[in-house]
């Protein structure tokens, strides 16, 4: 990015930030490098290019521009990509990040969370790499301070909100806690996005995204990308990209590049719309209760008001939670009659995407634990799209009233 845009507001990083126009032909969009390895002159004497897995242009593009909306502050002397580091899935960068931590270390993680971060950590990571983890409640800071000083985790891996029941954690508390104990504190930030909240900000080291999600923005690709402030990790990260391989293909960075160009105006739809169709859910007599980060009845309304905000002012994300009346069937015939909303797995998308957790996103999560968290039969899951907002209530109060 040129000097003069260090200054730029969010909305224009969006399209500009860490981008450079090609220096040979003024190309605005990189071009996508499909090349999977460079000619050198002589061995070991080449362009800074070796191989894709390790170089790609596009997928630098792609990096740069999320470092950049992150706020990585890190230089290009540092990191080629600022901080930034994009891989073939959300999961994929979540077992690159947790490749930071040793065998047999403790993780410190958030009760709630994605059903398959859950299953990579206690179904995977726990038997090949002997990973400790200590589920709890981020919400309560006070149990973030005991947990930490009582298991001593080198990771704290907090995900604000929470999928699916939308639970807000203080990161600059946790990131702080996690500062002082010497532990990795990574966010996943893929309900909020970077419009929302920029978790680098508040101290946190990493920060992760499920690139699937609003950064791509229209269900059309499957990516995840890490991005830190801090230059040791950031080398590290690297390193470790590079080792395991579980990059980004230089096509999908071209689609999350081309992607979060519109981030900023799609985000703000996506608040404003979930807003109205909160709203209206809240009233609505087939529903029990409605959980979203800015309905005033929300458990962390007031952590959410202070740190989730669009334009400097607060703002919610397009996910919202719903516990309707009845059980599964009443779910299910909710479900089967929405004709606008998806019935689908994912989120983010420009289209309004409806499911059912405990079926679907997080069956990996054991019975018992979903009991806990409350992920019941009646629960449903929405991804409020940037459709006509007015079609969308109508679309859900069609199906209210076929339940
Ligand atoms: O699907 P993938 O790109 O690998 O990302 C995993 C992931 C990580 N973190 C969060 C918060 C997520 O929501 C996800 C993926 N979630 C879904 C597919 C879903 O429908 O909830």
């Amino acid at each position: 990015m040129s000097k003069d845009q260090k200054n730029a507001h969010i909305d224009t990083l969006c399209i500009h930030g860490g981008q450079e126009k090609c220096a040979v032909t003024g190309a605005v969009m990189p071009p996508i490098y499909t090349s999977s390895t460079y000619a050198q002159e002589s061995p070991g004497v080449h362009k800074g290019y070796e191989y894709s897995r390790s170089h790609n242009l596009t997928r630098y593009s792609f990096e740069r521009a999320v470092a950049s909306l992150e706020n990585s502050g890190i230089s290009s002397e540092c990191d080629t990509s600022n901080g930034g580091f994009a891989f073939a899935s959300g999961l994929a960068a979540t077992a690159t990040c947790l490749e930071l931590i040793d065998s047999g270390d403790c993780i410190l993680a958030m009760d709630d969370m994605y059903g398959g971060t859950y299953r990579l950590i206690s179904r995977v990571r726990e038997r090949s790499q002997g990973l400790r983890p200590v589920y709890i409640d981020m919400t309560d800071i006070e149990s973030v301070e005991q947990a930490v000083k009582e298991h001593k985790p080198k990771m704290i891996w907090v995900e604000s909100p929470t999928n699916p029941t939308l639970k807000v954690s203080d990161l600059k508390a946790i990131a702080e806690i996690a500062e002082e104990h010497g532990a990795i504190a990574v966010a996943d930030n893929t309900f909020a996005s970077p419009m929302l909240q920029r978790p680098l900000e508040s101290g946190m080291h990493v920060v992760m995204h499920s690139a699937t999600k609003y950064l791509g923005g229209h269900s059309d690709v499957v990516g995840g990308v890490l991005v830190t402030r801090d230059e040791e990790l950031a080398q590290r990260i690297r390193f470790l990209q590079n080792s395991i391989g579980s990059v980004m293909g230089p096509f999908d960075s071209y689609l999350c590049l081309r992607g979060i160009k519109t981030l900023a105006v799609r985000m703000q739809r996506h608040c404003e719309s979930a807003m109205t169709i909160a709203r209206f859910l809240e009233q609505h007599p087939k529903v029990e209760s409605v959980v979203y980060p800015g309905l005033e009845s929300h458990p962390q309304y007031e952590v959410a008001s202070r740190q989730m905000a669009l334009h400097g002012n607060p703002a919610f994300g397009g996910m919202i939670t719903i516990f309707l009346k009845g059980g599964v069937e009443e779910s299910r015939r909710f479900l089967e009659t929405v004709e606008i909303f998806a019935l689908a797995e994912s989120l983010g998308g420009v289209e309004s995407l409806i499911e059912h957790p405990a079926i679907m996103t997080h069956a990996s999560v054991p019975a018992e634990a979903r009991a806990k968290l409350g992920i019941s039969d009646s629960l449903v899951r929405l991804s409020v799209g940037i459709e006509r907002v007015e079609d969308l209530v109508e679309d859900l109060s069609r199906a209210l009233d076929a339940v």
